[in-house]
């Protein structure tokens, strides 16, 4: 049976500069793919040269169907030092937009990204108060610059990964693993989305401005409650708060994550489970879990601003998003404010400390040539954007 989804119903892909840019040596990740200590996996080097070949990327977008791209703006180009900002990288930015607004594309601007100037994090990085407010002056000069063609705007990208990655688990810089760090951190990213928001919106434009959250359908089993809320109210709830009265809520969602009685933390999977490339749970019913909880919680209408699969087989992909809709349009036929679906990954990219292994994208990138070739799930979810309609 064929579902058609609501008019002006807005479907993208998306990118972070770092993971497909290449050559953004003056950041944190940078310093943390070249540490020996770090668990990273690979370098992002060239990455897919989407800063100069942004125009065809743009182009081949809105040739598959897509009618909006959402993508992220590298800090440590736009200020390579505290206050020293460059018209030239801003401009590079501005003609991006431009690009998107030529090819009928809806540009979504993500003002962080995972990655922090050197110099920011020199400084203490998301412990650092300060922080909070050094990202906000950027937002308040990149706005000034790009305001009039921003489309759609997200603050932070997963401040709450930031936090749990970067300062508790490990395995994101700095590496630390703290747990007074972490609640700072979180303290620091949260007020970071205010002043950030509020900068955005001082400037010039008039778009939707909002954060984006990593969800995951936390389940308890044997009695695991009080550790799934304990785990989920710093992991999720706190952020899903603060993002109340924001024009829009950005959920991003992969799988699911199961609590037991004996554990604060999350059960490792069991063996017999079906997993991807990232070692998640094959789980496209967090998509449905985590956008009703998303809407009950913020009262905000609702964007998917990532969801998507690393794998190989491209088939799996289109099962994986296939279910993903489905669960989608439930929460539409039930009343819930969605309003748009971006997919994970435009192209194979950098996968962060995973590297260049799983493969996230809609349109393979060949790693010597930078050859793009779209895979059928590209051209089936093209045309799903095209129509309207998943048959
Ligand atoms: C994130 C980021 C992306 C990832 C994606 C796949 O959500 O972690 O926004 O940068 O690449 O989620 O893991």
């Amino acid at each position: 049976m064929a579902i058609t989804f609501p008019d002006g119903f807005v479907w993208g892909t998306a990118t972070a500069a770092h993971q497909v840019e290449g050559a953004n040596w003056n950041n944190d990740w940078w310093m943390w793919e070249h540490n020996p200590e770090s668990p990273c996996v690979d370098v992002s080097g060239d990455a897919c040269d989407h800063f100069w070949r942004y125009p065809a990327d743009i182009a081949l977008l809105a040739d598959l169907g897509f009618k909006a791209y959402r993508f992220s703006l590298e800090w440590s180009r736009i200020e390579p030092e505290p206050g020293e900002f460059s018209i030239s990288a801003l401009d590079h930015y501005r003609r991006m937009l431009a690009s998107c607004h030529e090819h009928g594309l809806l540009p979504v601007l993500t003002y962080h990204h995972f990655t922090t100037p050197r110099w920011a994090v020199a400084d203490g990085g998301w412990v650092n108060p300060k922080t909070a407010e050094h990202l906000a002056r950027f937002a308040e000069h990149a706005t000034k610059h790009l305001g009039d063609l921003v489309g759609m705007a997200c603050t932070i990208n997963e401040p709450n990964v930031v936090s749990l990655l970067g300062y508790l688990l490990g395995t994101f810089p700095p590496g630390h693993s703290d747990g007074k760090e972490y609640t700072a951190a979180n303290d620091n990213l949260l007020r970071a989305h205010r002043l950030t928001y509020d900068a955005i919106k001082s400037g010039p434009g008039d778009f939707p401005v909002g954060m984006t959250l990593s969800m995951a359908d936390f389940q308890a089993i044997d009695g695991g409650e009080a550790n799934m809320e304990r785990a989920r109210r710093t992991m999720e709830d706190v952020f899903l708060d603060a993002a109340r009265g924001d024009d829009y809520f950005g959920a991003q969602m992969y799988t699911r994550i199961r609590f037991g009685p004996d554990s604060p933390v999350p059960l490792a999977n069991e063996a017999g489970l079906r997993t991807t490339l990232m070692g998640y749970e094959f789980w496209p019913q967090s998509l449905e879990a985590t956008v009703r909880r998303a809407a009950e919680l913020t009262g905000a209408p609702i964007y998917v601003t990532e969801n998507g699969i690393g794998c190989t087989d491209d088939a799996e992909r289109i099962e994986y998003v296939t279910a993903a809709l489905e669960g989608m349009n439930r929460c539409i036929e039930d009343g819930i404010d969605v309003r748009g679906y971006f997919c994970w990954s435009c192209l194979d990219n950098f996968e962060w400390a995973e590297g260049y292994v799983p493969r996230f994208g809609l349109i393979a990138v060949d790693r010597q040539t930078q050859e793009r070739t779209p895979k059928p799930s590209a051209h089936w979810l093209g045309q799903i954007a095209k129509t309207n309609t998943l048959s």
